[in-house]
């Protein structure tokens, strides 16, 4: 029997980079999260009985929201839910899911990398039928009904069983519990050659895949264990944790420490990566050699006609703006078009759906392509497994050989975590309100050739999205950017940019922090980061 909730506006539910992300007690208040998911059954338009996909990351309070979604699509209308088995689906498995089964969305719950468990953070996020994060006129929609909302509507229905795969009834609708990991498995095995990379296993190639307690762990298992034959305990943290273990399921040299010093220890294995709390990032570790998510997007743009699913050819390549240039040289050097997005992977969905770029990236460690509408970790790891099975080379070689080619963009991101977000807001205004003045300014060596704020105009259905993050360019190609970010929880979080070019005839082998320095400092003159934060010097460097 469907139910009307009588409540009353939260304030602040704006959905940021990536859907709607707070502390655990803040959606632990009664009616906030289904004050939300109202919001976006409201807004979004679908016919009566339409299919919607549920599932999370399995971080702490997974299973209470999903319980009671469900309850919601039944009340306001949905004909059928598809749920991960224990309310689990990764971040590009809940997008493979809604394109195969035609579902009209779905809801992810994830705070992604940030850290779980009582005292974590959680979130929702609302993809559409392409698969893919609403883009932003939807989650406008959706937060302007978060601000006059008066009821949400249920069921009165019990909890499901979330653990066993079948079907069940709620309120008329039918609730099936799916195990996602045979569909993204068969996803993976149509894209990639898996006896090749299982014949580069049988000669010895060794990997190690760090899944950092969170969602990739079943996924991970499936494909790197059981159907490419690496051996048991290849994958690590494969047991998805509430709490993620305590860590940020952050992939990153940081956060992935472990990781990090194994790869380049004496006993590393060739390959080594993790993926992050909802599965659609990727760390790439050579044997003693980094990879950097800027650097791994063009490596494997220049090497993806060694792959099946990209044997014809890419259509275009597209990577956020804060990611370094490594793959425009690439893009250039293949006769494609190289887009520049806003950070967020909303906004590659319009150029995948009309076939203008068939890679996407991002420096946060997020790569993808048209095969789902989200970035995607476990893809990108066999990306570079198919590739190195191909050429047999380490991944260092490869590194060096495509510096060679096409130059190295140095780069890196330092970010400054949970700032006082007046402070933050007062940095940035300042900085914006000094860009007209900045070109032909000197800053040691380095001399400012053009600055601005970034606006986006989308190709396909020009809209328009502006205040995307500053960017100052140097004379020699440099490049510096600024912005706020968008999925914390805490303060407000700084991030800068920072990126220098070197040709196939310059300096290819330094140490990033030392072709950096200059630019760190010049950074720090340019937005007065120590004198409005106090700080002196980022939390994070990744
Ligand atoms: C960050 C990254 C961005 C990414 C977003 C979601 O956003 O910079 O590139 O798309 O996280 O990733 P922000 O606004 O904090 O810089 V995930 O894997 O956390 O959903
Ligand atoms: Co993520």
């Amino acid at each position: 029997m469907r139910v009307e909730h009588a409540t009353t506006p939260f304030e602040g539910q704006k959905p940021g980079t990536s859907g709607l992300r707070k502390k655990v007690p803040v959606f632990q208040q009664p009616n906030y999260a289904e004050n939300f998911i109202q919001s976006v059954f409201d807004a979004v338009e679908r016919e009566p009985g339409s299919t919607l996909v549920i599932g999370g990351d399995g971080r702490f309070h997974n299973r209470v929201v999903i319980q009671q979604a469900i309850r919601m699509a039944a009340a306001n209308g949905y004909g059928r839910v598809l749920v991960g088995r224990g309310g689990i689906l990764s971040t590009p498995a809940a997008s493979n899911l809604i394109r195969k089964f035609g579902a009209t969305g779905g809801l992810i719950l994830s705070a992604s990398h940030n850290p779980g468990g009582p005292d974590g953070d959680f979130g929702i996020k609302y993809n559409i039928a392409n698969g893919g994060p609403a883009p932003e006129a939807v989650t406008d929609a959706i937060f302007q009904r978060t601000t006059t909302i008066d009821r949400w509507l249920g069921v009165d229905a019990p909890d499901i069983d979330l653990d066993t795969v079948g079907a069940t009834d709620v309120g008329g609708m039918t609730v099936e519990v799916v195990d996602s990991v045979a569909d993204y498995a068969e996803l993976m095995e149509s894209l990639f050659d898996f006896a090749d990379i299982r014949k580069a296993v049988s000669d010895g190639f060794t990997i190690a895949f760090d899944s950092m307690s969170a969602v990739t762990g079943p996924y991970a298992k499936e494909i790197i264990e059981r159907r490419l034959g690496l051996p048991a305990g290849t994958v690590w943290n494969a047991e998805p944790l509430e709490d993620f273990g305590g860590h940020d399921p952050d992939p990153n040299p940081v956060h992935a420490k472990t990781l990090y010093d194994h790869m380049m220890g004496p006993d590393a294995p060739d390959f080594g990566a993790a993926s992050d709390g909802d599965g659609d990032r990727n760390l790439i570790i050579g044997k003693g050699i980094f990879v950097t998510p800027s650097d791994s997007l063009a490596m494997l743009a220049a090497n993806a006609h060694l792959v099946p699913a990209y044997r014809n050819g890419l259509s275009g390549i597209a990577r956020s703006m804060p990611t370094s240039g490594a793959a425009d040289r690439v893009a250039e050097a293949l006769g494609i078009p190289c887009f520049e997005t806003p950070t967020g992977w909303k906004f590659f969905g319009n150029l995948l759906d009309a076939g203008m770029a068939t890679i996407c990236g991002e420096e946060s460690a997020g790569t993808g392509s048209n095969h789902v509408r989200e970035k995607d970790g476990l893809w990108a790891v066999l990306f570079w497994l198919n590739i190195l099975a191909v050429r047999r080379i380490p991944v260092e070689q490869l590194a060096r050989e495509h510096w060679a080619r096409f130059g190295r963009n140095y780069y890196a991101r330092h970010d400054y975590e949970a700032i006082d977000t007046a402070r933050a807001d007062q940095l940035m205004t300042e900085l914006k309100a000094s860009l007209a003045s900045l070109p032909g300014r000197r800053f040691g060596d380095l001399t400012v050739a053009a600055a601005d704020d970034f606006s986006y105009s989308d190709p396909v259905d020009g809209s328009v999205s502006a205040h995307q993050g500053v960017r100052i360019f140097f004379e020699g190609g440099s490049r510096m950017v600024f912005r706020l970010s968008g999925t914390g929880t805490e303060g407000a979080t700084l991030r800068v940019y920072l990126e220098r070019y070197e040709g196939p005839e310059g300096s290819l082998d330094g140490a990033t922090a030392d072709m950096l320095a200059e630019l760190a400092t010049a950074a720090d003159a340019i937005a007065g980061i120590s004198r409005h934060t106090a700080r002196i010097a980022p939390d994070v460097v990744t």
